[in-house]
């Protein structure tokens, strides 16, 4: 491949910002500032334990979970992207109890609102195992010369307009949606840019891999055990036994799982009586770029991106992946 074969993320946006007609460019826009983010987000993180940003921030996040000074790096970073993009008027984030509003002609008066979790599994960053940015735009519900409220964070995750994850694993990648299927892109470090590297990625109907943190498993409902016991002693359709395989981090279980097949699971447990994971900015994202590939996200009872939210750090029992895993699992739960 000559070096001129390389789509950068910006060419990509670009050019398929031609497939909607009446695009005008705010959407890419906002989508190039969010790729600038994950890069600065990137570096800190490729030099976390060499720099004076490791451990605890000495904070709690909202949930009361121990904020660590990355997690609060990123939050700043992604928000002064966002803020300068001008197409974001506000944003709601793990990190921060409310909705950060916007205001002003510039930001203020955005067409979109984000709902992020800028990095995800930050509690590994200290024994450098991979983490993850997720991110969930949307388009604002109140009219564009007030400020955004509530409302425009708490839309159906079948609203969004855009979703995507940043994978800061053994290499970084972007990976993202706005509907017309999901395609990844690797960070070249010597370039500075993220390259075309997983055009239109799909998931297999079925797989192998099953991500669940069985140290729960006395706790979890009938059926997932019973889904559990099954996957420990039967060989799915492929007649080789099915791969545990957790590594505690959302994107990167749910990303290796779209790649190979495999399905995730974090049912209601002890500690998360509704499930841990948040549904506006975990559990929408990610199921948007799950049904993109092909792949199904339920609650258990339904689909994920048909829930309304309630308010913006809820929690909701999440399972997603392949097509055929999903449904053995559903049948075992009802
Ligand atoms: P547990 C990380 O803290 C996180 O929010 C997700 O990235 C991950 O899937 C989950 O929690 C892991 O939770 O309870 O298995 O450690």
């Amino acid at each position: 491949m000559s070096s001129y074969d390389i789509t950068s993320l910006n060419d990509f946006i670009i050019r398929k910002q031609k497939d909607f007609p009446y695009a005008t460019g705010e959407l890419s826009n906002l989508l190039h500032h969010i790729g600038t983010a994950a890069k600065m987000v990137n570096a800190k993180i490729r030099k976390a334990g060499l720099v004076e940003i490791l451990g605890k921030a000495g904070a709690e996040n909202p949930q009361g979970e121990q904020q660590q000074k990355l997690d609060r790096y990123s939050d700043e970073v992604f928000i002064d992207a966002l803020k300068s993009s001008g197409q974001c008027a506000g944003i709601a984030s793990e990190e921060n109890q409310n909705e950060v509003v916007f205001t002003g002609e510039f930001a203020g008066r955005g067409k979109y609102v984000v709902c992020m979790d800028p990095l995800d599994g930050s509690s590994n960053i200290d024994v450098n195992v991979s983490v993850g940015s997720i991110f969930s735009i949307y388009r604002r519900v109140t009219e564009r010369e007030e400020e955004v409220s509530i409302v425009d964070f708490l839309q159906e995750g079948s609203k969004q307009v855009a979703a995507g994850y940043v994978i800061y694993g053994s290499s970084t990648m972007l990976v993202y949606t706005t509907g017309n299927g999901v395609n990844g892109f690797t960070l070249d470090p010597t370039i500075g840019e993220f390259c075309l590297s997983h055009p239109n990625m799909k998931t297999p109907e079925t797989g192998r891999i099953y991500s669940v943190n069985e140290g729960n498993y006395i706790r979890f409902p009938d059926g997932v055990k019973k889904y559990i016991k099954y996957c420990q002693e039967n060989d799915p359709p492929t007649n080789r036994p099915y791969i545990s395989r957790y590594i505690g981090s959302l994107v990167s279980d749910v990303h290796r799982n779209i790649l190979t097949g495999g399905i995730f699971l974090y049912p209601p447990s002890i500690s998360y009586p509704s499930g841990k994971l948040r549904l506006v900015y975990e559990c929408n994202p990610i199921s948007f770029i799950i049904e993109q590939a092909g792949g199904v996200a339920t609650d258990g009872t339904g689909r994920i991106m048909s829930l309304k939210p309630e308010s913006l750090h809820q929690r909701t029992p999440f399972y997603c992946g392949s097509p055929d895993m999903i449904r053995k699992l559903v049948g075992m739960c009802c």
